[in-house]
């Protein structure tokens, strides 16, 4: 497990509650959820350390498909999938080739670390960490990437916000041991109406555009606006993205800040895509979502043989 990053105190996570300033974590078999004192809350599955629910003013926050398989047997759709080691279909000729679309994060169980609370600006933080090492994986998984790596992942919970960050470990040693990752966090947004959306902090950034044959584009718009399907890799973002109610003079919705990492990937199926997509359901869904995913994806990240890696991203509702 990853060594460096100091354990939070171990918690008896097999007690059903730990009140504690109000502030609670219960544990079933297969997933552990946290409740905010504001009323706040956030459910993850170990299977992929997948958030499958955050709610905050009263209301959830996250997109989940009702024919989101939840009991492990396939990638959760919806909620926010965590994307590792690598982004997309892998590349032939790369060392993630023989891995699955997105890598093996999302379809591993976790370990519960434990969890830890602090107070920040008044308002209390709960946190939650699970953990993930080369030897967590299957070994037909291990065969398909060489890396010896370490992960650990953070779900802080507040009144308003929600924060996921990865801490990636190189567990290797000697100079071979290096190895190229991306990471991303798969963040599926439930929104009102996604054609009344907007998304702003893009404009001029350059895209990788994946319904256009992945070929490469300026973004000219200071808001980007959701009229079909949409599949861009943003590179270089700046990090703070901001979705707004463009039908309500812009009226906030989310802000998504991304620390340490590089890019921003924004993705819609629209109806064209969702109708393909076996476990999107309703069909219709698409229009109350959107994926702002921000991550390391545009390039490789190398890790030198026990080097340590951060970057996370803080969700925070408005309404
Ligand atoms: O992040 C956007 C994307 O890469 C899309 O191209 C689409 O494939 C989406 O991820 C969902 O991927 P999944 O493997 O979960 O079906």
């Amino acid at each position: 497990m990853v060594g460096d990053k100091k354990k939070p105190p171990t918690l008896d996570v097999t007690a059903a509650e730990t009140p504690s300033s109000h502030a609670t974590l219960t544990q079933s078999s297969d997933r552990v959820t946290l409740s905010h004192p504001s009323g706040a809350s956030a459910t993850i599955l170990l299977y992929g350390a997948t958030v499958i629910s955050w709610t905050a003013h009263g209301r959830e926050q996250l997109w989940l498909s009702t024919a989101s398989a939840l009991d492990g047997s396939r990638a959760v759709r919806g909620g926010i999938p965590l994307v590792f080691p690598v982004f997309g279909p892998p590349q032939a000729g790369t060392a993630a080739e023989k891995l699955p679309q997105h890598g093996f994060a999302r379809t591993t169980r976790w370990e519960l670390l434990g969890r830890t609370e602090a107070e920040t600006a008044g308002d209390l933080n709960i946190c939650v960490d699970f953990g993930l090492d080369s030897r967590s994986l299957d070994e037909e998984t291990r065969a398909k990437w060489g890396g010896e790596f370490g992960l650990i992942y953070s779900v802080t919970l507040t009144s308003s916000t929600l924060e996921t960050k990865m801490v990636v470990q190189n567990a290797g040693s000697g100079e071979s041991a290096a190895f190229d990752f991306n990471v991303l966090f798969h963040t599926y947004l439930r929104v009102p109406d996604v054609e009344a959306i907007g998304i702003k902090g893009l404009n001029s950034l350059t895209y990788r555009d994946k319904t256009l044959g992945n070929t490469e584009h300026n973004e000219s718009s200071t808001t980007l606006r959701i009229t079909s399907q949409t599949d861009r890799v943003y590179r270089s973002a700046p990090d703070e993205i901001a979705i707004v109610d463009a039908s309500a003079s812009d009226k906030p919705l989310f802000t998504v800040t991304k620390v340490g990492l590089k890019d921003v990937v924004i993705w819609n199926p629209h109806a064209e895509g969702a109708e393909k997509i076996a476990d999107w359901q309703p069909k219709d869904g698409w229009k109350e979502m959107v994926c702002v995913e921000a991550g390391s994806v545009a390039e490789w990240q190398t890790l030198e043989a026990g080097a340590t890696w951060e970057g996370g991203v803080v969700h925070k509702a408005h309404l």
